[in-house]
């Protein structure tokens, strides 16, 4: 009988060693110690043993219960450690693991700039106008009273289509398209790309963008186109501005001139940016040329108005502190991310 027990015990050592779930142990606890167990049938037994053995036997047997009950508990606890050791390396959470950032989109700072334009036209009374960016001949560059023979027509300096429409090379033709529709007073900005067979350099892309702003009006004189534009400057880039004009030549303006800011990457010391001169052309202002005004069939005797195109590059290279446009059509994300709006 005590060889017996003893082997039950044995045979509990070996099988607990082996056992690595909490179901293999309640498999192992119903073998040694369910009503079928050794153990059980053992304790039947007993009456079978002389009455003075009996005691002896019956503590054996109770001592080996006992212990066969502790072992398995212990082993329970041992599995629950186990258990709940794996779930927490499991759900471990590493807070020094490099975060997950967003990817969030950000307004490009040429747009972030034509919203502060729109903004500071909209305060003296502008409305804002559109055009298509595919134009005709006639808007382009007929209706601006710009000869027949004019260079900016030429195929070096213009996008042609296959149909003779051409990429429009400012937004001036928005002038004529709006004149067209209504009747003075009229005060509009257009903002939108223009397209020029320009070699692209620190100053100049192929596809840049202008704001063309169109004022006309009975008694509108020299001194408010100065007075807006001087406005302007001030508004967009802080009263410090060093902003000079040149008297010039456009077909569509006359008398015509050209703002310049001081050089934005040599502050008027002359570089490639502005060629040697210490100057950035901002761009072209005038009168209305009378002309212009007969064509959208204005009365000259009673309307005049001024007009003027700005680069929105340049005035966002300026703005930015940016040595070079292409910079703006590069999507460099480092550039994007440091001018997020
Ligand atoms: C014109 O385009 C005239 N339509 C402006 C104007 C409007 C004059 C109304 C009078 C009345 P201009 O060709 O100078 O003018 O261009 C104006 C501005 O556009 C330039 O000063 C410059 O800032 C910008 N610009 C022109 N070409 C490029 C280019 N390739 N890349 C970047 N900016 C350019």
């Amino acid at each position: 009988m005590e060889a017996k027990i003893k082997n039950i015990k044995d045979q509990l050592d070996i099988q607990l060693k082996k056992c690595k779930t909490v179901q293999e142990l309640n498999e192992i606890k119903v073998r040694f110690f369910g009503k079928k167990s050794e153990l059980s049938s053992l304790l039947g037994k007993i009456r079978e043993i002389s009455p003075e053995k009996r005691p002896i036997i019956g503590k054996l047997i109770n001592d080996a219960k006992q212990k066969i009950g502790q072992a398995i508990n212990h082993k329970k606890r041992e599995l629950e450690d186990i258990a709940y050791q794996t779930s927490l390396e499991k759900e471990l959470l590493d807070i020094t693991m490099p975060a997950n950032v967003p990817q969030i989109g950000a307004r490009h700072p040429i747009y972030t700039v034509q919203e502060e334009l729109e903004d500071i036209f909209s305060y003296l009374g502008f409305e804002v106008a559109e055009g298509p960016d595919i134009e005709t001949e006639y808007y382009n560059f007929d209706a601006l009273n710009t000869p027949k023979n004019h260079p900016s027509r030429s195929i070096r300096d213009t996008f042609y289509t296959k149909s003779g429409a051409l990429l429009r090379t400012h937004t001036s033709p928005v002038q004529i398209r709006i004149m067209e529709k209504y009747q003075p007073p009229i005060k509009i900005v257009a903002i939108g790309r223009c397209y020029r067979n320009d070699k692209p350099d620190a100053s100049h892309m192929p596809v840049f963008h202008q704001i063309e702003a169109l004022v006309v009006d009975e008694g509108i004189s020299f001194a408010d186109l100065k007075g807006t534009m001087d406005y302007f400057v001030k508004q967009m880039f802080g009263v410090n501005i060093r902003s000079r004009f040149r008297p010039h030549f456009f077909p569509f303006t006359e008398p015509s001139a050209e703002m310049d800011i001081l050089c934005v990457n040599c502050k008027g010391k002359g570089c490639r940016v502005c060629k040697g001169s210490g100057w950035l052309e901002l761009g072209g202002a005038g009168m209305v040329d009378p002309s212009v005004l007969e064509e959208v069939g204005y009365d000259t005797e009673k309307f005049t108005g001024f007009a003027f195109g700005f680069g929105i590059d340049r005035i966002t290279m300026l703005k930015y502190n940016i040595p070079y446009i292409r910079i703006l059509f590069q999507n460099d994300l480092r550039f994007l991310k440091m001018h997020r709006a």
